[in-house]
């Protein structure tokens, strides 16, 4: 739990060399040390709220001289923390970031717990839990998909959303209590108005929790296997893709033995690559237990690229690969590569469930058709922008609205069944602690710790 008498301190920027560095301090002591360990550079420093001063930042006795620095006093409620708030820019020396903490703690600081500058934010109701949870992942997030998102949840759209959400609950409760405290049973009057706001909170619940796969692609990244016989070129392709050389590439087939994998962003879509073994009947026992690991991966990948040489003609090896990569609850993207040689096939599939797939023609080797890819790749995730609608990327969120919505339909059961409207009641209420799980209004102070301990230190 957060002593809000205690100030704590922190470095909020990455320890190493940079232009410049911030130390954050929060907590009543904050007006009190700034002039001890600041000496302005001009006289008339009076520590307006939100005003930046320049001057030098000086030792807890203040005799020595650390640096020269701006410092910004932010006043409660109005910082980020609600409480009152110094931050001090200085020169980016680890050594003089760690020095000026040092004086800080001599002063009567304590050293701030990773995320509890956020911890104090949500407890001062500066934010929602679910702000504070998107702005750690906006720290830390990979592709400007995932910003975005992120940063809308930041300002509070998931928030919100779940507010009108509440509401609807809130307001199915009203009726329900009022007609609990006339008769024992809902009347006839109530059971479609009450009936009606769940059904309306139903589906914007489903609604919400339909984007979770999405969302979790913007913000997990899509996972792309390469697989396909072997010298194909999927190494090459990898290298392509990756802009640099990952992977040996050699014309012996049955070069690659283990999972390549590789990050890159695609048309600001995070994906993870995975180049594999070729695969074919293996000739020792090294090649098996690749040819194995590419078949395990297909079943934790949300795009299978199968790739075909059309320079030579299909051979039954590309046919089983295919029929076999059926068996897998995977999407399956089809490309014919080395298109920069004449064709020996007409980049045809027949009589073959994939045959009428576009088969996307490319040359890993010259980068012909590299754009068309990309476009297939991230196409799949569905492309538009998060932005326009909310969504939910948090496993801790999809829980709680799983329970919410179950919950409310046992509610709508009780009202179908006509059992007494206290059933009713109870189970709304249980489905309104859901959902104030997410924004933090009904969390458990371990679950909060939990939460805000897996933050950034100065954050
Ligand atoms: N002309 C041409 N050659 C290519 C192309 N892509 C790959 N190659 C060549 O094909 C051969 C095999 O390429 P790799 O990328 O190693 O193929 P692979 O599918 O990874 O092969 P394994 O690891 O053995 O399964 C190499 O000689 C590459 O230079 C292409 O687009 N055009
Ligand atoms: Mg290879």
């Amino acid at each position: 739990m957060v002593t809000k008498t205690e100030t704590i301190a922190a470095i909020a920027t990455p320890l190493g060399t940079a232009g410049v560095g911030l130390i954050r301090v929060s907590g009543p002591l904050a007006p009190e040390l700034a002039p001890r360990i600041f000496r302005p550079a001009h006289p008339n420093c009076v520590w307006q709220s939100h005003h930046l001063y320049h001057g030098d930042v000086v030792s807890a006795d203040g005799q020595t001289v650390l640096d020269e620095v701006l410092a910004t006093l932010m006043r409660k409620p109005h910082s980020f923390t609600g409480e009152d708030v110094l931050e001090i820019s200085c020169h980016g020396n680890p050594l003089i970031l760690q020095t000026i903490l040092e004086q800080l703690l001599k002063l009567g600081c304590r050293l701030a717990r990773p995320g509890e500058f956020s911890e104090r934010a949500f407890l001062h109701g500066r934010m929602d839990l679910s702000q504070a949870e998107a702005l750690a992942a906006m720290i830390t997030a990979q592709s400007a998909k995932a910003l975005q998102l992120e940063l809308s949840q930041m300002k509070g759209s998931l928030g919100r959303r779940i507010d009108e959400l509440r509401s609807l609950l809130v307001d199915a409760l009203a009726h329900l209590e009022a007609a609990i405290d006339f008769s024992e049973d809902v009347s006839d009057r109530e059971i479609p108005s009450v009936s009606g706001l769940i059904l309306r909170a139903d589906a914007g619940m489903e609604q919400l929790l339909s984007t979770y796969h999405q969302a979790r692609l913007f913000t997990e990244g899509l996972r792309v296997v390469i697989a396909g016989k072997p010298n194909v070129g999927k190494s090459s392709l990898l290298n392509r893709l990756a802009g640099r050389k990952k992977a040996i590439v050699t014309d012996i087939p049955g070069t690659t033995r283990d999972l390549i994998t590789e990050t890159v962003t695609l048309d600001g879509t995070c994906v993870h690559l995975t180049d594999t073994a070729g695969i074919r009947p293996p000739t020792d026992a090294i090649e098996k237990e690749g040819i194995d690991l590419v078949w395990r991966q297909m079943e934790e990948t949300d795009i299978l690229l199968l790739l075909f040489d059309g320079s030579k003609p299909l051979t039954d090896e590309d046919f089983q690969i295919m029929e076999q990569s059926q068996n897998y609850d995977v999407k399956i993207l089809t490309a014919v590569n080395k298109c920069d040689l004449p064709p020996a096939w007409n980049n045809r599939l027949p009589d073959h469930p994939l045959y009428g797939k576009p088969l996307l023609s490319l040359s890993a080797k010259f980068g012909d058709g590299l754009e068309d890819l990309k476009k297939a790749l991230t196409g799949s995730t569905g492309g538009e922008t998060p932005a326009e609608g909310v969504m939910i990327t948090r496993l801790r969120h999809k829980l709680a609205l799983e329970k919410a919505l179950a919950r409310l339909r046992e509610a709508q059961n009780c009202l179908t069944t006509g059992q007494s409207s206290e059933f009713a009641a109870f189970e709304l209420s249980e489905a309104l602690n859901a959902l104030d799980e997410i924004t933090g209004k009904n969390v458990p102070e371990d679950v909060l710790s939990r939460i805000f301990s897996s933050f950034c230190i100065g954050k």
